[in-house]
């Protein structure tokens, strides 16, 4: 029987006692509700081979081949493979694959025009110790500016690439590499919850709009502060067979990081996005 337990007061739900494969109407509709009140919703105890994690993963909306087109599955697209091809041909560990999405707090998708919705995370093999993924809320973040700095980013709008400031775009073909900025809010509201949240990433975002390059610098660095609230914050410790889905509308997360690279930790993960017709941005 589903059983679903809110992990925090405002991060992350866990539900154990259901298989995905096999989902009645009511136990998805309160899967899906409590993934869109905590941000973050882990399915633990799953055994799915690809096929059937793409045709849950669609529930929540259309999935998308993700830009590094090197770490696709090689014969599924939809799926890009984590922690596979860790060691580069001398034998030294390749950091971008080791420590993918450990550099900073972020959300996914922000270079893209219609940013991803969900991220959703299949874990294949766990390693002993170490590689958490950490989330964290962008409500909470929100909701922690002072009212001043809540004025100042009010229709304020970030520019983005993939490489954001640092031009970090050692995941991506070269013929991919140049893709002009897109914009986002930085104050978002959530299109289904109607929850106002804090949008941005740090790591992607080139400048905010309308201000001086000194100025742009110093406001992200000031919001950079708010990002994680420690009573919003989240870790998920991976068993093999859980699904993790997180909303990137409403929440920021980041890999620790920290696992023995001799170690295996290995996901499958789609990059889901609201279907066209349902965007207000
Ligand atoms: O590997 C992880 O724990 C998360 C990595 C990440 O940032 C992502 O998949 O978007
Ligand atoms: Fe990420």
């Amino acid at each position: 029987m589903l059983e679903i337990q809110r992990n925090t007061p405002q991060v992350g739900a866990i539900a154990e006692g259901v298989d995905v494969r096999k989902l009645d109407e009511e136990c998805w509709n309160k899967l899906y509700q409590a993934w869109l009140d905590c941000n973050v919703l882990v399915v633990r105890g799953q055994n799915l081979q690809l096929h059937e994690f793409l045709q849950y993963s669609r529930r929540f909306g259309t999935i998308n081949p993700h830009p590094s087109k090197s770490t696709r599955h090689p014969d599924v697209p939809e799926i890009t493979l984590l922690g596979v091809n860790k060691y580069n041909a001398d034998g030294t560990l390749n950091m971008d694959i080791y420590a993918r999405g450990a550099s900073g707090w972020h959300t996914d998708g922000a270079y893209d025009q219609i940013p991803f919705k969900a991220t959703q995370l299949y874990g294949v093999a766990i390693p002993s110790r170490g590689g958490d993924t950490l989330f964290a809320s962008m409500y909470a973040a929100y909701n922690a500016l002072p009212e001043s700095l809540k004025q100042r980013i009010e229709g304020k709008i970030g520019a983005y690439v993939y490489g954001g400031r640092r031009k970090h775009t050692a995941l991506l073909n070269p013929e991919d590499r140049a893709k002009p900025p897109v914009f986002h809010p930085l104050a978002r509201v959530h299109p289904e919850t109607g929850r106002k949240a804090l949008y941005f990433d740090p790591g992607k975002i080139l400048r905010v709009e309308g201000l001086p390059e000194d100025e742009s610098n110093a406001l992200i660095d000031e919001l950079a502060k708010y990002m994680v609230q420690p009573e919003s914050e989240y870790h998920h410790k991976w068993k093999k067979g859980d699904i993790v889905i997180w909303d990137n509308r409403c929440s920021y997360h980041k890999a620790a990081g920290d696992y023995p690279p001799e170690e295996d930790r290995i996901h499958w993960r789609v990059s889901i996005k609201e279907p066209q017709t349902q965007t207000t941005h």
